[in-house]
């Protein structure tokens, strides 16, 4: 399938998907969106395809909505904004969160309004030095959105979430590191390098215990500890029955690195 407004590459056992409208920073239209969620379709029905990675092309990973496709002509009607995120935005981020195999965000630029929240809802979040997270909504009278009023304070704590959704200020990568809201800042010439290797290693991971890890832990915050202990319980016992644990004891033993197949 050719697409105008993505590039997906699939191969070594992982998937590439690059937002593609970079003159307009790669901000959504309901044409990428259409194309993002055909994407994600077949990364989750590939098997074969293991782990996924998200990045944008030119200067910016996504400045969220597309604005030209707001504006309203005197005399006419605005978009519902209601409908666009329960059919596009919040269904995105809730695939991207909850997909069985881990997604990666590289973040090349700046990631503003649902493109900062998207970014965020993925599994590990590695952006250039030269990128800025923002909360844009604040300038155009909308909240946060694509999970950004769920996912900020978790992340960050009340005081800093409040911070950045109220002024819309940019927050640069380096200290998305160290509050915690990304696991790494890297140099803007090491980050596709980076987020590759790791892409490689997913890819060539223990698939389902690497699935089962992120929904414990996605999940857990919901959960007292006794309840998570259980779910611990089951997820072991269900993984102890995987070749890839298997694999992964026998390699051990006998001192050589595991060739996990992700069954
Ligand atoms: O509507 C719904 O369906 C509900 C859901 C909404 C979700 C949302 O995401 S709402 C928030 C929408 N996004 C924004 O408010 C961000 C708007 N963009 C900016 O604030 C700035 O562009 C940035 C801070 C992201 C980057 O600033 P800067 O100075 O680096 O770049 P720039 O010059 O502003 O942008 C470069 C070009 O991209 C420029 O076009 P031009 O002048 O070169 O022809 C600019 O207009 C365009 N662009 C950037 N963001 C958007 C955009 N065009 C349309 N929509 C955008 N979101």
């Amino acid at each position: 399938m050719s697409y105008g407004t993505i590039v997906l590459e699939i191969g070594d056992g992982a998937a590439r998907l690059t937002l593609n409208r970079p003159e307009r920073l790669n901000s959504f239209t309901v044409e990428m969106h259409e194309e993002v969620a055909a994407a994600l379709d077949r990364v989750e029905s590939d098997a074969s395809i293991r782990a996924l990675l998200i990045t944008g092309t030119g200067r910016g990973f996504c400045a969220g909505q597309d604005l030209a496709d707001r504006t309203i002509a005197p005399g006419t009607e605005p978009v519902d904004l209601g409908h666009s995120v329960e059919t596009y935005y919040s269904p995105l981020v809730s695939r991207l969160a909850g997909m069985a195999k881990p997604v990666i965000c590289a973040v090349n630029g700046v990631a503003a309004g649902a493109g900062a929240n998207i970014a965020l809802a993925c599994d590990i979040v590695i952006a250039a030095r030269s990128a800025r997270f923002i909360q844009s909504f604040a300038n155009i009278g909308l909240i946060p959105d694509s999970g950004g009023t769920w996912v900020l304070p978790r992340l960050i704590g009340q005081a800093r979430a409040l911070g950045l959704a109220l002024t819309g200020e940019p927050l640069s990568a380096e200290k998305a590191e160290s509050w915690g809201l990304i696991w790494k800042c890297v140099d803007d010439d090491a980050l596709a390098a980076e987020a590759d290797a790791l892409l490689r290693r997913f890819a060539s991971g223990p698939t389902r215990g690497l699935a089962a890890t992120k929904r414990a832990i996605r999940n857990a915050t919901l959960n007292a500890l006794d309840d998570e202990l259980l779910i611990e319980r089951d997820l072991m016992r269900e993984l102890g029955n995987s070749d890839d644990y298997r694999e992964g004891v026998a390699a051990f033993m006998a001192k050589r690195s595991p060739q996990f197949t992700g069954n």
